[in-house]
């Protein structure tokens, strides 16, 4: 058995990838430089994985800024708004369609399945004409080749590659790219001989896709590609690789198709791949890769079941070798660069690097015998002890009060009818009323300050001087532009999810745990590592201080349950419900403090409830069920008077309009400036009860739109969303827009209010 993995973190220990391609885009930085530091990246890499006795290493998976931006330009299928600066400058041109340029606009961007890696979305049309460029998967085999190493391009397969993208704008919305197969499939053989030449051995075709439930035409498809690839001559041997769910149907079609190897993912559907695989009588013949060690949580793996899953599949496949599920592109880098975790807690997790070890000491134990890493499977049976028997893991008292609670717990005690006469009476707010999603623009002030209380330059009490000055800049700011519901303008919070991680008992944060979120932007996601409580209040104090400065109603601003699962590293030690709950709880105590002490206006933002749905249908039920409990457990022990609120991010949610709906928050603001309103006509379509506050400012564009522009969207809405449930504000946060636009926007946008109001028949 050999041990591999499909791809690495790209970043570097200190993130120096994002440190030269910014400094390129800032013209601090030369192509040559950039080129060198990259290198050196992947020659750190793959030197890193040999050393820890990975047998085959991947190539082709790093990326100036995404792995199917690269596939795009290795088909040749360039926009053709960008041919001329690629053709001008390759490297330009690359970033131009990733980040556009003043004239051009890039490629959409979206998640990468559920996870939280973004990808740019492949724009092709009936007329779309594939060449291949094999020069970057080429170069980067040969340089691995090079090294001595046995080495394995990774690509982005055909039939994903379709699937992924969109039509070109301009293009009937009904064009399938899907039918542009025939045409991609010469390309693919052309880049397959291109790597044979340059000496490979195998070449590993990604193909996630095939585990979302796929049309038989879908089907059909793969079987074609691959009958097709698999029979050119001129090719290396396949790896054919799926991750992320179960293959289900597709998983016959992969087995059956003239290929020399299938991976697939152990830990997310173990159980329903086994048993697929085992009805197609497995894969006799071929090379089966089994992802068996989790490449998208961080908890060090349970190594006698993975074990155990490895020599069930030995009866399955003529050769079994030994992976993560996917790459370990979505964990970061080294648990060991962490200072602030004990060093106990730290054993129990894995991150890319110590993953590549556990899959190392599988593929030894499934080649040679469990009794030569009996020293490793003691080590952790040990760690996992640690980690079930700590009193982190498990505290009782968040077990017994989870496990009290009822259905009436996630009930208010009145129908929106009654809670919106109350609130009425309550808030004296106008028609239309107006307000802010929560985030004000970051001054380079309140960075300096927060960068200046990690150095130690400043104290704490001089750190919060600085965010009451901001705080009170916003309130004043709000009042004069005439804003009716305000916020505090959030300063103290850089990551929204980490801020209140760090006040969570139960969750932990890394120091350098970066993970790529899109281009050269990484986040550290939290670790939801224990049984969660909340020691005390996280945002009275700076909600109140707000409320302190001024007589409008102020908004308390919380990140939802969902979100909070979403954009962290999540136990895997109990259903995600039961951690959800238990946070939920949690901002349940935070709502009921801010209540108490005056605030009348709450909102729990969900922007990530539609980017986690499952990637099965089946799944989306049970996962919409616990999701809108956790929202509704943590909102719904207020006072029929006192309003809450929520805001979502994405403009695409058809499928989830039920859940917003079930969420039962008095108020949802949505994005909705780009699409001209259309998230209003879909709720008003759904017949959507509550009141809601479609976007009228795109917030995602510099451009400041005019009053009588937001006045247009506002009459569009209201033919939508009667008067007395509809809200004015922008799409969503101000925090990476400047203070001048800022301004000058809310102040639009309330004179839109303005003139709309004085439209409206009088009642
Ligand atoms: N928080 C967390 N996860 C997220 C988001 C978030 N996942 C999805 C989405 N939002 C991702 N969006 C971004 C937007 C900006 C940045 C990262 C992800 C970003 N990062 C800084 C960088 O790379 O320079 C680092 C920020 C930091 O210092 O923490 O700009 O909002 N958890
Ligand atoms: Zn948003």
């Amino acid at each position: 058995a050999r041990a591999t993995v499909y791809g690495y973190p790209r970043q570097g220990r200190n993130r120096e990838l994002k440190k030269a391609i910014e400094g390129y885009w800032k013209g601090r930085v030369t192509a040559e430089a950039l080129r060198a530091t990259a290198a050196e990246l992947r020659r750190t890499n793959w030197q890193q994985l040999a050393d820890a006795g990975i047998d085959e290493v991947p190539t082709g998976d790093f990326s100036y800024y995404d792995h199917v931006l690269d596939t795009t330009v290795m088909v040749g299928a360039v926009p053709d708004r960008h041919r001329a600066a690629v053709a001008a400058n390759a490297l330009d041109g690359y970033f131009a369609m990733a980040r556009g340029t003043r004239d051009v606009a890039p490629l959409e961007m979206t998640k990468w399945f559920d996870t939280n890696y973004h990808y740019l979305v492949p724009e092709l049309g009936p007329d779309t004409v594939f060449t291949a460029d094999s020069g970057k998967q080429v170069a980067e085999l040969t340089e691995a080749l090079a090294l001595g190493l046995a080495a394995r391009p990774v690509l982005v397969g055909p039939v994903t590659y379709l699937l992924l993208a969109k039509p070109t704008p301009g293009v009937a919305a009904g064009f399938d790219p899907l039918t542009l197969l025939d045409r991609l499939l010469p390309v693919y053989a052309e880049v397959l001989a291109d790597l044979r030449a340059a000496g490979a051995e195998w070449v590993q075709l990604d193909e996630p896709a095939l585990v979302q439930d796929r049309t038989p035409a879908e089907l059909n498809a793969a079987e074609r590609a691959y009958r097709d690839l698999g029979a050119l001559t001129d090719r290396p041997k396949l790896l054919t690789a799926s991750y992320f769910d179960r293959l289900g149907n597709a998983l016959p079609v992969l087995a059956k198709a003239p290929v020399e190897g299938l991976a697939v993912d152990f830990t997310e559907a173990a159980a329903a791949n086994l048993d697929a695989l085992a009805a197609v009588g497995g894969l006799p013949g071929k090379r089966l890769v089994a992802g068996v060690v989790n490449g998208r949580n961080i908890w060090v793996d349970d190594l006698e079941k993975s074990l155990a899953t490895l020599a069930t599949l030995l009866g399955l496949a003529d050769r079994v070798d030994v992976s993560a599920s996917c790459s370990l592109l979505h964990v970061p880098l080294d648990t060991g660069a962490e200072r602030d975790i004990e060093p106990q807690i730290l054993r129990w997790l894995a991150f890319a690097r110590q993953k590549t070890t556990e899959i190392v000491t599988l593929a030894k134990g499934l080649a040679q015998g469990t009794d030569t890493i009996a020293a490793e499977l003691a080590a952790n049976r040990a760690d996992l002890a640690s980690r079930a028997s700590s009193p982190i893991t498990r505290d009782p008292v968040v077990r017994s009060r989870a496990a009290a609670v009822t259905e009436a717990d996630g009930r208010r005690s009145q129908s929106y009818a009654e809670r919106a006469a109350a609130q009425r009476a309550h808030l004296g707010l106008p028609l239309l009323p107006t307000t802010t999603i929560g985030s004000f623009p970051q001054t380079g002030e309140v960075r300096t300050a927060r960068a200046g209380l990690r150095a130690g330059r400043i104290d704490t009490a001089g750190y919060e001087e600085r965010i009451k000055a901001e705080i009170q800049e916003v309130i004043n700011f709000q009042e004069k532009a005439g804003l009716d519901v305000l916020v505090h303008g959030e300063p103290e919070r850089n990551d929204m999810v980490q801020y209140f991680a760090e006040q969570l008992t139960g969750y932990l944060a890394t120091q350098h745990g970066w993970v790529q979120s899109y281009g050269t932007r990484y986040v550290r996601p939290p670790i939801l590592a224990g049984d969660i409580s909340r020691p005390e209040p996280m945002t009275v104090r700076w909600t109140e201080y707000a409320r302190s400065l001024t007589d409008r109603p102020v908004k308390g601003m919380l990140t939802g349950p969902v979100t909070m699962l979403a954009w962290s590293f999540v136990r895997d030690d109990q259903p995600l419900g039961d951690t959800a709950r238990q946070v939920a709880l949690a901002l349940r105590d935070e709502v009921a403090d801010l209540e108490a002490a005056g605030t009348s206006v709450i909102q729990v933002d969900e922007p990530a409830l539609r980017e986690t749905l499952p990637l099965r249908a089946a799944d989306h039920a049970a996962y919409l069920a616990w999701a809108t409990e956790a929202f509704r457990l943590s909102t719904s022990g207020v006072r029929p008077d006192t309003q809450i609120h929520t805001h979502m991010c994405y403009a695409e949610f058809g499928d989830i309009v039920q859940a917003i709906d079930d969420l039962d928050a008095d108020v949802i603001s949505l994005e909705a400036a780009r699409s001209h309103m259309q998230v209003a006509r879909e709720l008003a379509a759904h017949g959507y009860p509550r009141e809601a506050g479609p976007g009228v400012y795109d917030i995602h564009s510099p451009r400041v739109p005019s009053a009588a522009e937001a006045a247009a969207l506002l009459r569009t809405g209201l033919a939508a969303i009667p008067a007395e449930r509809l809200w004015v504000n922008p799409d969503c946060g101000l925090k990476t827009r400047g203070w001048a636009e800022t301004r000058a926007a809310l102040e639009n946008l309330v004179a839109a209010a303005r003139t709309v109001r004085g439209e409206l028949p009088a009642r």
